[in-house]
């Protein structure tokens, strides 16, 4: 990820509106997230974009990344199961797409078929292939433009990992106190962070264990454990992956609902993720790390202080969804607007946001929005045309479906309507059997979801504004249009979305933006100040 800005914040008006805006940002969070930048002085009147509040442009250069599941992905060997030859097999189709970055889910050795519970952090998953096909599918990415993340999971290891292992069978072992065990006679705290019971029996003692029994939590206060962490985050770097997704990065201290609200524990949380950015510098400071921090606004600023460049906008992607599904424009750019303003002044200007319509925890976009195509494609053109790196989830892009439980939302990926040698086949479809939604048959039809994925990337790598820009409201007299600003500092485009079943037409407030530049419908015009938008179409004015 490119990490250069060309404006930080001057920001105090911005960072007043931030903290009387977000609920839940206290003054004291306001003391912890840095203010010295807003004694910097506010730009000429003259270089002033459009925008009347938070003046300042803070552009966030982008790259659309791609979240692949590999045991579904594509199968090299033939043996069913997805793997890292399989990815590579498809850097072409992910090229060609547009995408220019990959988020690997786990791919270390685990018993289970997702991976989250590792058992070697310094491994390949056999089923996937061999560190040597690792390297390769980086080389091959690279080669292409193409950028590699890959989860790595600190929260917990696997139960069946050798230190765990250790630890369970003998009290004295050195790795003992890499997890966390219950003392005689303590009463158990049953409030654990993520719903579930937390302990889980061992011997006559209790391991703490937040997500279930199979993935004990690593004891993050013993430094041996840090220091480990950040050995293997430097190993892979050292392979050539270019970031991490940090799983969990929340629950590393956040292990009981009491610790929610607990300052110590945000702060154990943000020098534990300051002092693993710290570690990663050493070895490649440009490596882009993006947490899960399933949380408030205010709860993800402090994550974003000298740590880590994204956390995923899981309040985003709610918002794109129940926006298409109602046809009414919301307030997107304005609350955008405030929350980018607080998020700068916590990264002091290196935030890039993590927008993404659904991932590999929750129902599939095409079932959320029940089958309904025009939806699909309304939430993937308002997906596209915001700023941050977007994340498409492999077979959102050809309307794969899928609801929990999890297994039916991680389906094969559907390649083709004939019979594939590199279709993944570790899990039937239950959801997906219908071949016409298959990539090579949407490749063929120009008004395929797969096309308009396709068009709407184009248009976001070939224009500054959508790749780059920052955002700003826009105001239009038609509640069944969302329009925003995306802004650089060289030019601002302004994007409408006709969210609507019917032609919608409205007189624009000024002649600001004259030109029709990009439309994903023909019928679109512009005349003077007024716009006419045909059913679920998208514009770009300049
Ligand atoms: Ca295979
Ligand atoms: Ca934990």
């Amino acid at each position: 990820m490119m990490r250069r800005r060309r404006s930080f914040r001057s920001g105090i008006l911005c960072f007043i509106l931030a903290l009387t805006l977000l609920s839940g940002c206290s003054p004291q969070d306001a003391e912890s997230s840095s203010p010295s930048e807003s004694a910097k002085p506010a730009p000429p009147a003259a270089t002033m974009p459009v925008k009347t509040v938070a003046a300042e442009i803070h552009e966030q250069p982008s790259t659309v990344y791609y979240e692949i599941f590999v045991r579904s992905f594509y199968d090299s060997n033939g043996d069913g199961i997805g793997d890292l030859n399989g990815v590579t097999a498809k850097l072409d189709y992910l090229k060609d797409l547009g995408i220019g970055g990959i988020w690997l889910m786990p791919i270390n050795p685990s018993p289970s078929y997702h991976g989250y519970d590792v058992t070697d952090y310094y491994g390949i998953n056999p089923q996937y292939g061999t560190m040597q096909d690792y390297t390769n599918l980086l080389q091959e990415a690279h080669k292409r433009g193409i950028k590699v993340i890959m989860d790595l999971v600190i929260n917990h290891s696997s139960n069946q990992h050798p230190w765990f292992k250790d630890a369970a069978a003998d009290k004295n072992s050195p790795y003992r106190d890499w997890y966390t065990w219950s003392k005689p006679g303590e009463t158990l705290a049953s409030d654990g962070a993520t719903g579930s019971n937390p302990w889980h029996p061992s011997g006559s003692d209790n391991y703490l264990g937040i997500f279930w029994e199979g993935m004990p939590d690593l004891n993050m206060d013993n430094p041996e454990v840090r220091q480990e962490m950040i050995k293997i985050g430097q190993f892979w770097l050292k392979q050539g992956v270019d970031g991490f997704r940090l799983d969990a990065a929340k629950h590393i201290y956040e292990d009981f609902k009491s610790d929610a609200s607990n300052k110590e524990t945000m702060k154990k949380n943000q020098a534990w993720w300051q002092a693993f950015r710290q570690g990663i510098n050493e070895v490649n400071p440009n490596a882009y790390l993006v947490g899960e921090v399933w949380d408030s606004t205010a709860k993800i600023g402090p994550f974003l202080d000298q740590a880590l460049d994204s956390c995923f906008n899981f309040d985003l992607s709610k918002t794109i969804l129940s926006t298409v599904r109602s046809e009414q424009a919301t307030d997107i750019a304005f609350n955008l607007e405030r929350i980018y303003g607080f998020y700068n002044t916590s990264s002091k200007g290196k935030f890039i946001d993590a927008s993404f319509l659904t991932n590999h925890d929750q129902n599939r976009v095409m079932s959320d929005l029940a089958d309904n195509m025009y939806h699909a494609k309304m939430a993937a053109a308002i997906l596209l045309t915001l700023p941050g790196n977007p994340f498409i989830y492999y077979g959102e892009e050809i309307g794969m479906t899928g609801m929990k439980p999890d297994e039916r939302i991680r389906e094969p990926m559907l390649w083709s309507d004939e019979k594939d040698a590199g279709q993944t086949t570790w899990e039937p479809f239950f959801y997906n059997k219908d071949t016409n939604i298959a990539v090579s048959k949407q490749l063929q039809d120009p008004n395929s979801l797969l096309q308009h994925y396709k068009q709407l990337i184009t248009w976001r790598n070939d224009l500054p504004a959508l790749h780059n820009g920052d955002i700003a409201s826009y105001k239009l007299d038609n509640s069944s249009l969302l329009a925003y600003q995306r802004v650089t500092s060289q030019e601002k485009v302004l994007v409408v979305h006709n969210l609507s079943k019917d032609v919608q037409t409205v007189t624009l407030p000024d002649a600001t933006f004259t030109k029709l530049a990009l439309t994903n419908k023909y019928e679109a015009s512009l005349r003077g100040t007024t716009l006419e938008l045909p059913p679920y179409s998208s514009v770009i004015l300049k």
